[in-house]
């Protein structure tokens, strides 16, 4: 029922084997789909290293550079995408960006250039690579992205990510609604704490998933893989009729008041 054979899916914001972008690579990879992943280049070329190592099993036919603060990179991303593929018909948007400091203490300190970046990483990369997706989606796609509970609601120490995060959702609902007469649908999946890089840098994260075992219906926080079957789900025809959602992959965390 649910493959995903034939279908080309570039994935963003694999770090490590812990990234959740690693987690969706696997499943789109595991349900047929071909795969294209970018990485964020650092001068010393680690992080290439790491996640060419870390995605050979998965056989991506494109690798390719991507820093989203970069529009050079992004431009050639997908120029390179057009070159080697002609379409596109999934896109993962799985990344984030905050100084450590602006994620811990008090939110109205934080200094005009750590908003501006926190939001450039974190939220305008998802519409510049969904506008440079949209002509290569001509038979239709899907783009999905990360999204958390605290663009909702207020979660210690989540901050600046918190109005990044909601500004995301804001911004998936925008663009389902001006690419639906594409049939490009636009979806966001909010994940419960995981243990990541990313999320390492959040303050008390591991009090998060202590809290979230013990309140969460299924009594536990949840898994990459996880999060990648419901990515998988929605990239796939069984959700042709979903575009504009929030679909909250969080052990049921979210219906709780206390
Ligand atoms: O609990 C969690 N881990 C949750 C994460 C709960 C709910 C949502 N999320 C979201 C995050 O906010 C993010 O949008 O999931 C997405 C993936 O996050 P992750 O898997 O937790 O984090 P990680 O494995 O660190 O991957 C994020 C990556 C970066 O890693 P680091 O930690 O080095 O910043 O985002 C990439 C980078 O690979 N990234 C960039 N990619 C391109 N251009 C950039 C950039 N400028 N900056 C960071």
């Amino acid at each position: 029922m649910l493959d995903l054979t034939g279908k080309n899916a570039l994935v963003t914001g694999i770090a490590n084997n812990r990234s959740i972008a690693w987690g969706i690579a696997q499943q789109l990879h595991k349900a047929g789909a071909n795969l294209g992943v970018t990485y964020l280049p650092d001068p010393a070329g680690r992080f290439e290293k790491k996640v060419r190592g870390l995605v050979e099993p998965l056989n991506p036919s494109l690798f390719l550079p991507c820093d989203v603060q970069d529009d050079a990179q992004v431009d050639a991303a997908f120029e390179a995408i057009a070159q080697k593929w002609g379409k596109l018909d999934i896109l993962i948007h799985c990344l984030a960006f905050a100084n450590k400091d602006d994620l811990s203490g008090e939110f109205s300190t934080i200094s005009r250039e750590g908003f501006i970046k926190a939001l450039d990483i974190s939220t305008y990369s998802l519409t510049r690579l969904a506008g440079a997706a949209k002509p290569l989606m001509a038979e239709g796609g899907s783009i999905v992205a990360l999204t958390y509970l605290g663009g909702v609601k207020v979660i210690p120490n989540y901050n600046v990510m918190g109005v990044a995060k909601s500004a995301l959702e804001m911004s998936v609902r925008y663009l389902a609604a001006e690419f639906g007469a594409n049939n490009i649908r636009v979806n966001a999946i909010s994940a419960g704490p995981i243990r990541t890089l990313a999320s390492s840098a959040v303050g008390g994260i591991l009090d998060m998933i202590r809290h979230v075992e013990q309140v969460a219906p299924l009594g536990r926080t949840v898994t990459q893989i996880e999060v990648g079957n419901a990515a998988a789900f929605l990239c796939s025809d069984l959700a042709s009729g979903i575009t504009g959602q929030v679909l909250y992959v969080d052990a049921g965390y979210e219906i709780m008041g206390m």
